[in-house]
C-alpha cells in the first residue's frame, strides 16, 4: 500500500498519536490525505435518472445501410463498435428502490470510428411535455415535495397529479406511465425508444426521418403492481441484480435495433406532428427495420468510474445522423453538456476513459480541471503556418459532420405548434390496444395513484380528462375512487379522434417471449424432496435456458430423497414468490407440516397465487394449499408434477409467463 503519491505505508491501522493516548499530529499526512480524499468522494448525483446500472457490450450492424445514411457504424454488414448502455429510474434519487413506478432511462452510447453517438431514450416512446421549457416543472412535480422532502420516488401525490391534471398534453404519457410498462420485470424484457424525430443523411445528402426502438430478444414482460411493492422490499436492487447476474452467468441480454423510416410526405400525411414528441408513429403505420444488435456482456470494473461517470448527451451525434426540430430535443441539446459540468466538475468529462472516444481525436481545446490530453507541439490555433507534426488538426471539409441544410424562416415568437393541439387521440389508441388484463392494470394504478393524493379537486380534474380518453376507464377509475357524480369532460383543444386503429404493438402481453428462457423459477422444498423430479426440473429448465433457484427453511441446505445435499439459494423469509416467474411447490410428505406451520411459507404460496403465476407442485405440497387457505385453489395454472411429462408441461404453460385467466377476487 502506499499514498496517493507512491509513498510506501507502513500502519494504516493507527493515526499518528504522541504517546499511546494523546492527540492526533499534524504531520500525518497519511492520514490527512486518505481522510481528505474520503471527504470528497461524492459527486452530485444526477437531477433525473439518478439510479442506474451500466453494463458494456457491442453493437453490431446487419447490413449496410449506406443508401439510407453515411454513418459509418452502419456501412458494412457484422461491424461491430463498443457500447456502453445505463439504464436507469426518473424520479428516485440513487439509493431508491427498482421497482418504483417510473419510466426507466435507457441510454446508449456507441463508440463509432467517427466518434460517439449518444441515443439517450427510454423505454417508453413518447414524453409528458412538448416542450423542454417545462421540463424543471415537470420533474418538480414528481419528485419529493419541496416543504416535506417526500414522497420518494413516486408519483402517488398530490404534487404529482395536481401538474398531470393542468398539462393535458401529457395525457398519452399518462397512459403509458400507468401502464405495466412502468414497472418492468427487468431491463432485459422492456424496449428501448429514441422518442424524437432524428435524421439520417445518406453521403448524397439525401435525408430521410427516424426514430429508434430497441427490441428485447427475450420478449417484454412486467410485474404486477403488488408484486413491485413487495419486490421493492425484498429487494430493491432487483433489476441490477437480475442484469448483473444475467451478465456474470453468460446468458447475454441482447436488443435488436430498429428504425422507422419514413419522409416529408408521410410526416405531412400523418394525423399528428412527427416533431410532438407526446406522439408515436404506430409500427403498423412504419414498420420497424431491424437494422443490428445490442449484446450485453461485461459488467463495469468500477461503478463510479464507469455508471456514475459516464456523461451522455444527446448532442453527441455522428456524421450521416442529424436532428429534427423537436422542441423537446432541442432543449435537450442543451440541457445535457450543461449538466455534465455539474455532474463532472469540469469542461473536461470527456478525459475520463468511460467518455473519451475510441476512435482517434485531435482538436486545439485545453487546459481546465483535470485537463489530461493537451495538444502537444506549439500549436494551439488554426490557422497556423507551422509544418509537419507542429501544424496541429485541420476541419475535414469532405468527410466532418455537416449539419443537413434545412431552410428555416418565421418570426421569432413564443408559441405552441397548432400542430401539436391534439391531447387525447393517441392515449385513447394506447388504452384500445391494451388487453382486457393491461386495462384494467391501468385502471387500477390511475385508482392507486389517485387515492394518494390528499385534494379531491385534483381527482376530479384527471377523471374529466379520462373522459376525452375512454368512458368506461374514467367511470372505472371515478368508481374506484369513490365520485359519485361524473365531472364534465375537460374541454380539450382539438376534438380527439376516436377512430385510430388498435396498435398491437402496444402491449406488453402480446408482444411476450416465445420461450420461458432468461426467466426463473423458485422452488420451495423441504428435507426429503423427491430427488428425480427435481433434477428433471432443472434439467429441463436449464434446457429452456431458464434457471432454477432452491428456497428452503434454512440456507444450511437441504437434503433430497435419496440423501443428496441440496445447495440453498434463499431461506424461506429471504425469497418471497414475488422474486420468481413461476414457482414450484415441493415438499417432501415427512416435512410437508413444517411448510404449514411458516407464514412466509404460506405467503410464497397465496403470492404467487394472487399474482397468477404458474405454480408447480408435489402431492404433499397440498396441505400448504389447504394451509394457506387456497384448499380449492389448484386451478389450471396448477400443475401436479408426478413426474418428467409434467415437468414438460409445466415449462410449457410457463412460457406464456402469468395464468391470466386466473379468478383471484
Ligand atoms: Fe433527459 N436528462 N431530459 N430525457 N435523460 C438527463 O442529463 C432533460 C428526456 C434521459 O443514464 C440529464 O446526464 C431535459 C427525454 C435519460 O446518464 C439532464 C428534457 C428522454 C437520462 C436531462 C429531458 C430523456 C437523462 C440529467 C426535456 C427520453 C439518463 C443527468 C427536454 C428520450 C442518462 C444527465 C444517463 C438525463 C435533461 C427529457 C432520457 C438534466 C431538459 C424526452 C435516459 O440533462
Amino acid at each position: 500500500m502506499t499514498t496517493q503519491q507512491g509513498t510506501p505505508v507502513s500502519d494504516d491501522q493507527n493515526s499518528l498519536t504522541i504517546g499511546p493516548r494523546g492527540p492526533t499530529l499534524l504531520e500525518d499526512f497519511h492520514f490527512r490525505e486518505k481522510i481528505f480524499h474520503f471527504d470528497h468522494e461524492r459527486i452530485p448525483e444526477r437531477v433525473v435518472h439518478a439510479r442506474g446500472y451500466g453494463a458494456h457490450g457491442y453493437f453490431e450492424t446487419y447490413e449496410s445501410l449506406s443508401d439510407l445514411t453515411s454513418a459509418d457504424v452502419f456501412q458494412r454488414a457484422g461491424d461491430r463498435v463498443d457500447a456502453f448502455v445505463r439504464f436507469s429510474t426518473v424520479a428516485g434519487n440513487k439509493g431508491s428502490p427498482d421497482l418504483a413506478r417510473d419510466v426507466r432511462g435507457f441510454a446508449v452510447k456507441l463508440y463509432t470510428k467517427e466518434g460517439n453517438w449518444d441515443i439517450v431514450g427510454n423505454n417508453m416512446p413518447v414524453f409528458f411535455i412538448q416542450d423542454a421549457i417545462k421540463f424543471p416543472d415537470l420533474i418538480h412535480a414528481a419528485k419529493p415535495e419541496p416543504d416535506r422532502g417526500f414522497p420518494q420516488a413516486q408519483t402517488a401525490h398530490d404534487n404529482f397529479w395536481d401538474f398531470m391534471s393542468l398539462m393535458p398534453e401529457a395525457m398519452h404519457m399518462v397512459m403509458w406511465i400507468m401502464s405495466d410498462r412502468a414497472i418492468p420485470r427487468s431491463f432485459r424484457f422492456m424496449e428501448g425508444f429514441g422518442v424524437h424525430t432524428f435524421r439520417l443523411v445518406n453521403a448524397a445528402g439525401d435525408a430521410k426521418f427516424v426514430k429508434f426502438h430497441w427490441k428485447p430478444k427475450l420478449g417484454l414482460q412486467s410485474v404486477m403492481w403488488d408484486e413491485a411493492v413487495k419486490i421493492n422490499g425484498a429487494d430493491p436492487d432487483f433489476h441490477r441484480r437480475d442484469l448483473w447476474h444475467a451478465i456474470q452467468s453468460g446468458d447475454y441480454p441482447e436488443w435488436e435495433l430498429g428504425l422507422q423510416v419514413f419522409d416529408d410526405d408521410f410526416a405531412d400525411s400523418f394525423d399528428f406532428d412527427v416533431l410532438d414528441a407526446t406522439k408515436l408513429i404506430p409500427e403498423e403505420d412504419v414498420p420497424v427495420r431491424k437494422v443490428g444488435r445490442l449484446v450485453l456482456d461485461r459488467m463495469v470494473d468500477n461503478f463510479f468510474a464507469e455508471t456514475e461517470q459516464v456523461a451522455f448527451c444527446t448532442q453527441n451525434i455522428v456524421p450521416g445522423v442529424d436532428f429534427s426540430n423537436d422542441p423537446l430535443l432541442q432543449g435537450r441539446n442543451f440541457s445535457y453538456l450543461d449538466t455534465q459540468l455539474k455532474r463532472l466538475g469540469g469542461p473536461n468529462f470527456t478525459h475520463i476513459p468511460i467518455n473519451a472516444p475510441k476512435c482517434p481525436f485531435r482538436h486545439f481545446q485545453q487546459d481546465g480541471h483535470m485537463a489530461m490530453h493537451n495538444p502537444t507541439g506549439r500549436a494551439n490555433y488554426e490557422p497556423n503556418s507551422w509544418d509537419g507534426a507542429e501544424r496541429g488538426p485541420r476541419e475535414a471539409p469532405d468527410q466532418g459532420f455537416r449539419s443537413f441544410p434545412r431552410s428555416e424562416q418565421g418570426e421569432a415568437r413564443r408559441v405552441r405548434p397548432e400542430s401539436f393541439a391534439d391531447h387525447y387521440s393517441q392515449a385513447r389508441q394506447f388504452y384500445v390496444s391494451q388487453t382486457e388484463t393491461e386495462q384494467q392494470h391501468i385502471v387500477d394504478a390511475l385508482v392507486f395513484e389517485l387515492s394518494k393524493v390528499r385534494t379531491a379537486n385534483i381527482r376530479e380534474r384527471m377523471v374529466a380528462h379520462l373522459l376525452n380518453i375512454d368512458e368506461d376507464a374514467a367511470r372505472a377509475v371515478a368508481n374506484g375512487l369513490g365520485i359519485a357524480e361524473l365531472p364534465d369532460r375537460a374541454d380539450p383543444a382539438r376534438q380527439p379522434k376516436t377512430d385510430l386503429s388498435p396498435s398491437p404493438a402496444l402491449s406488453i402481453l402480446k408482444n411476450g417471449p416465445e420461450r420461458f428462457s432468461g426467466r426463473k423459477v423458485g422452488a420451495l422444498v423441504t428435507d426429503g424432496v423427491d430427488a428425480k423430479l427435481l433434477n428433471a426440473l432443472r434439467k429441463a429448465l436449464k434446457e429452456e435456458g431458464a434457471e432454477l433457484a432452491i428456497i428452503a427453511p434454512t440456507v444450511g441446505g437441504v437434503t433430497d430423497s435419496e440423501g443428496s445435499s441440496i445447495e440453498v439459494n434463499e431461506q424461506i423469509a429471504g425469497g418471497p414468490s414475488v422474486l420468481f416467474d413461476a414457482v414450484a411447490i415441493l415438499p417432501s410428505s415427512d416435512h410437508a407440516a413444517t411448510l404449514c406451520h411458516e407464514p412466509a411459507a404460506r405467503a410464497f404460496l397465496t403470492d404467487a397465487f394472487r399474482h397468477k403465476k404458474y405454480i408447480a407442485y408435489s402431492d404433499a405440497a397440498l396441505d400448504l394449499f389447504d394451509a394457506a387457505g387456497l384448499s380449492d385453489a389448484p386451478d389450471d395454472g396448477c400443475v401436479r408434477l408426478s413426474g418428467k411429462k409434467d415437468v414438460l408441461s409445466f415449462i410449457g404453460q410457463c412460457r406464456s409467463l402469468r395464468y391470466w385467466d386466473r379468478d383471484v377476487s
